[in-house]
């Protein structure tokens, strides 16, 4: 692992949202350029202006929509939980690897054992590990497998496990 790799992936959401603000500059200074144009030139086709103008204004308002929902994202979108489900007695779990883990929180019954099935698709070396600081487990995870981490949660609580640089979270959430 090195830690170049996981500052370039950390860094992808950051470099997405500045590509997204750049571009609301340029939809934004193209839009007023044109208004500009409509005073300076009072040509045949000055009706036909209007429309393309409306046409600005609007892919502004969608462009300032859009990254406001992705602004809104990245700073408050919260995990959506994953109920565990229990079959013969285990309480069993996907957790898919990939740029992350997903679902990145899992709901979990006290005192019964888990099964986590980490299905490792990310090649990156950042994620080639899983760490489990609560229950002293550290599980290597081989790429394109199903590599399975178990315990059995004694007390209720949040719980945290990460990759092995502690760049990537998830999260299991043992209730009563
Ligand atoms: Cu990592």
């Amino acid at each position: 692992m090195n830690t170049g790799e996981h500052t370039a992936m950390l860094k992808i959401k950051l470099i997405n949202l500045t590509i997204s603000l750049i571009l609301l500059g340029t939809i934004a200074s193209s839009a007023s350029a044109e208004m500009t144009e409509e005073h300076s030139t009072r040509s045949p086709q000055f009706q036909t202006v209007e429309q393309p103008l409306a046409l600005k204004i609007g892919l502004t308002v969608g462009g300032l929509a859009l990254i406001s929902a992705q602004l809104w994202w990245f700073l408050f979108s919260k995990p959506k939980s994953q109920q565990a489900e229990t079959s013969n007695g285990i309480q069993e779990v996907s957790i898919t690897v990939d740029g992350g883990y997903s679902p990145s929180l899992v709901t979990v019954k006290r005192g019964q054992p888990v099964r986590l099935k980490f299905v490792r698709r990310d090649p990156s070396s950042c994620l080639d590990k899983v760490l489990f600081p609560d229950f002293h487990i550290a599980q290597d995870l081989a790429l394109n497998a199903t590599t399975p981490v178990e315990f059995t949660p004694q007390t209720v609580g949040h719980y945290q496990y990460s990759c092995g640089m502690n760049m990537f979270h998830g999260a299991i959430d043992v209730k009563e």
